[in-house]
C-alpha cells in the first residue's frame, strides 16, 4: 500500500534536499548543512512560539533569569537565535535580520558561500493574541567568497538560489523552493523533525479569495481601489469573491498558496512603496509564488526584477494566482 510506505518510508527536509542535490553533480553538502541550521532555527522558535503564554510568567527555557533582568521578547530571542545558528553553521557570509539595522559580516574563520536575508519572527503584533506567525529567509550565493560586500546583498530577486517560510500556527509548517517548484514539510513534534507532507504545491490559476487591510483603502491608488472594487461587486456575472486578511504575512501567503487568490499590499498615499520589505518579505514570497505557478507584481513590473538600492528598501506588492495578478497588470496598464 501507497499509505504503508508514506508511514513507513519517511521523507524529512534534509532527505529531500539531500535528493534534490544530486542533480548538482559540484554540490559538496554545503547547502544541506546551512538549511539544517535554518531548521534549528525554526525548531525553536516553534517551540518558544508555543509557549509564549506561559513564558511571560516563567521565563522561556534556556534563558537565565537573573533576577530583575527584563523577560526578551520573543522576535529579539528569534533573531539571536537564528544569526547564531546561522553564522555557526560555517556556510555564511553575509546575513541580513529585520531585526539589525545593518547586514552582518561573518568573520573571515567561519565564513561560507551563501548569504541569509530573513525576517527571523514576521506578524509579531499577532504573538499576544496566539495568531500564526513565522520566518521568512532567502538566500542568495555570494560572487567572491574571499571578499562579500554589500552588492552581493543587493541582487535582484530572481537571483535568489532558494526561499521559504516556517508557519507557527496550528502546526509548524516549512514551505520551501530551491528553483525547482515548491514543496511543503510539517514538523512531527515526537520526531523533532519536518516530514514532507505537501509536495508539489501549485497555486490553484484563479482564486476566490481577496486578501488586503481594507482599512487603508482611503489612501488608495485608482488600480488598487478599482480591482477591490471588482472584488466585490463583479461586473462579468461571476460571484463576488471572500476577503480573508489575517494581517501576518507568512499565513496569508501560505492561504493564498494553497488555495488560491490574490495577497495585495499596495502602496498608498501615506506610504507610497508599501509596507513590505522586499529583501526578506517581498523577495522570497514571490520566488515561492513564482514557483508554484503563480505570479508577483509591484504595481510596476515583475516583483522579482527589482534590484533594491537598500537593505530595508520597501515595495508595493500583489501576488497569488496567476489569473488574479493578470487582473491587476491589466487595471495598472489602463491607467499609465
Ligand atoms: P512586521 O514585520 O512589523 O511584523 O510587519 C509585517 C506584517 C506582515 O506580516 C503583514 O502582511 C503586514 O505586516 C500587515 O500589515 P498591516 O497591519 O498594515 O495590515
Ligand atoms: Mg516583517
Amino acid at each position: 500500500h501507497e499509505a504503508d510506505a508514506h508511514r513507513t518510508d519517511l521523507m524529512t527536509i534534509t532527505r529531500h534536499v539531500l535528493n534534490e542535490q544530486t542533480k548538482y553533480p559540484e554540490s559538496r553538502g554545503d547547502f544541506t548543512i546551512l538549511l539544517s541550521h535554518i531548521v534549528l532555527g525554526c525548531k525553536f522558535v516553534c517551540s518558544s512560539v508555543s509557549k509564549a503564554g506561559l513564558a511571560k510568567l516563567f521565563g522561556l527555557a534556556g534563558e537565565t533569569n537573573i533576577q530583575g533582568e527584563e523577560q526578551k521578547k520573543l522576535d529579539v530571542l528569534s533573531n539571536e537565535v537564528f544569526v547564531k545558528a546561522l553564522i555557526s553553521s560555517g556556510r555564511t557570509c553575509i546575513l541580513v535580520s529585520e531585526e539589525d539595522e545593518e547586514a552582518i559580516f561573518v568573520d573571515r574563520s567561519k565564513r561560507g558561500r551563501y548569504i541569509v536575508v530573513f525576517d527571523p519572527l514576521d506578524g509579531s503584533s499577532n504573538i499576544d493574541c496566539g495568531v500564526s506567525i513565522g520566518t521568512i529567509f532567502g538566500i542568495y550565493l555570494v560572487k567572491d567568497e574571499d571578499n562579500p560586500t554589500i552588492d552581493d546583498v543587493l541582487q535582484a530577486g530572481k537571483n535568489l538560489l532558494a526561499a521559504g517560510y516556517c508557519m507557527y500556527g496550528s502546526a509548524c509548517t516549512l514551505v520551501l523552493s530551491t528553483g525547482s517548484g515548491v514543496n511543503g514539510f510539517t514538523l512531527d513534534p515526537s520526531l523533532g523533525e519536518f516530514i514532507l507532507t505537501h509536495p508539489n504545491i501549485k497555486v490553484p490559476k484563479k482564486g476566490k479569495i481577496y486578501s488586503v487591510n481594507e482599512g487603508n483603502a482611503k489612501n488608495w491608488d485608482e488600480p488598487t481601489t478599482k480591482f477591490v472594487e471588482k472584488c466585490k461587486f463583479p461586473t462579468d456575472g461571476s460571484p463576488p469573491r471572500s476577503l480573508r486578511y489575517i494581517g501576518s504575512m507568512v499565513a496569508d501567503i501560505h492561504r493564498t498558496l494553497l488555495y488560491g487568490g490574490i495577497f495585495l499590499y499596495p502602496a498608498d498615499k501615506k506610504s507610497p512603496n508599501g509596507k513590505l520589505r522586499l529583501l526578506y518579505e517581498v523577495f522570497p514570497m514571490s520566488y515561492l509564488m513564482e514557483q508554484a505557478g503563480g505570479q508577483a507584481f509591484t504595481g510596476k513590473q515583475r516583483a522579482l526584477d527589482l534590484v533594491p538600492g537598500k537593505i530595508h528598501e520597501r515595495s508595493p506588492v500583489f501576488l497569488g494566482s496567476y489569473d488574479d495578478v493578470e487582473e491587476i497588470k491589466a487595471l495598472y496598464a489602463a491607467a499609465n
